[in-house]
């Protein structure tokens, strides 16, 4: 496949209500977007970084310059998909434009060939269920409210976001109001150390599902600590960045479950390959999100329906965040997401409403 030349595309989302996490608060998604144009097809890809680096060190400007400057000049004159992280290996890190820029790639190939990224990840199912996420609420009242409204939409699993001084309160107040059957988890987005150890060990009492990343990025061994002191199961999201990372927490027995996001493991690829590893050995794994535009979306939802997501993931409707998504809606019917089934994503930007959202556009001839 020969590359033509590629788009750079910012927009800017505003979402439905504020989404607070440990680290920040989001009122608007400012996305990059990646189109990569070829004879036959064009593919899209949409870079998770968000515009400050609070998450992870990635943000989107960050983004666009390290793939204007480095990743473009790197890529073969032809390449298919399997060969953009290989040719990218030499540049460190910055995996969620190395991801944007692999998926743009391999969209436009599923698109030229008319293969679906569900049936070429290898899913084993058409409809995935839908998790939520929530964030920390002003009050608990505020809290309950917008989980019995999720809850009323058909979300099958909640998970709520936590810090130090909103933990246990939030999970008891919820456990009490919608019982103990509901699939509850928490994620603290790394807001807690070692020391906090007896305080997480309280959220015991609750049958959660697990805790997510309970711990700073790059603590594998405090982790692993952690975890003999806890019986939630800790699930590790910020901290695996690739498959080595999945597979040196699977040694030292940091966590026992993995969120996987392709957009902060670099890629689609990558991701599959981290629950091959996953699945052989017994840990299980969900599809993480980043507020994704309907184009992310369609991705995340086909690797969703790959055999080892065991678990429900941050797989949400597109209205959770967007009052109108840049594509057809993703909408939940029981509880579930459909895998879309068409050429590539399945899905593509509807030109009146991605024009009305874009703020800059930069084309780049290869
Ligand atoms: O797409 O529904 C989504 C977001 C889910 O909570 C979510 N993502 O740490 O898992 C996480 C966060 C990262 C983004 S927070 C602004
Ligand atoms: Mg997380």
């Amino acid at each position: 496949m020969k590359i033509t030349g590629v788009e750079l595309r910012r927009i800017a989302m505003p979402l439905v209500a504020p989404f607070r996490t440990s680290f920040g608060t989001e009122t608007a998604r400012d996305v990059l977007l990646v189109r990569v144009v070829t004879p036959d097809a064009e593919g899209w890809g949409e870079c998770v970084a968000m515009s400050e680096p609070l998450y992870s060190p990635e943000y989107v400007d960050g983004a666009a310059e390290v793939i204007r400057r480095f990743l473009l000049p790197a890529l073969p004159r032809t390449l298919d998909a399997n060969a953009v992280g290989r040719a990218l290996e030499p540049i460190k890190g910055h995996r969620m434009a190395k991801a944007a820029l692999e998926t743009a790639v391999l969209d436009a190939q599923l698109r030229a060939s008319g293969e679906s990224f569900g049936r070429f990840l290898g899913a084993a199912r058409d409809r995935v269920p839908s998790g939520v996420s929530v964030g920390i609420m002003d009050s608990i009242p505020q809290l309950l409210d917008a989980v019995e409204g999720y809850l009323g939409e058909g979300y099958v699993r909640i998970k709520l976001k936590i810090e130090p001084g909103w933990d246990v309160e939030p999970v008891r107040a919820v456990r009490e109001r919608f019982g103990d059957d509901i699939l509850l988890q928490v994620d603290a987005n790394a807001a807690y150390t070692l020391v906090d150890a007896r305080q997480l060990a309280k959220l015991d009492d609750f049958g959660l599902l697990l805790i997510e990343q309970p711990l700073a990025n790059d603590d594998f061994v405090q982790h692993a600590k952690l975890a003999k002191q806890l019986r939630t199961p800790i699930c590790l999201d910020e901290s695996i960045e690739s498959v080595e990372h999945a597979a040196a927490a699977i040694a030292l027995g940091s966590c026992s479950i993995v969120n996987i996001k392709p957009g902060r493991i670099g890629g689609y690829l990558e991701a599959r390959r981290i629950h091959d590893l996953c699945r052989a050995n017994g840990i299980a794994v969900w599809c993480g999100g980043m507020l994704e535009t309907g184009l992310g979306r369609a991705a995340n939802v086909a690797l969703a329906a790959l055999p080892g997501f065991t678990l429900p993931g941050d797989t949400s409707a597109s209205r959770r965040y967007f009052a109108t998504d840049i594509t057809e809606p993703f909408e939940l019917s029981d509880g579930h997401l459909a895998v879309p089934t068409g050429p590539g994503l399945g899905v593509a930007p509807i030109p009146a409403l991605l024009d009305e959202v874009t703020t800059a556009t930069e084309w780049i001839t290869l």
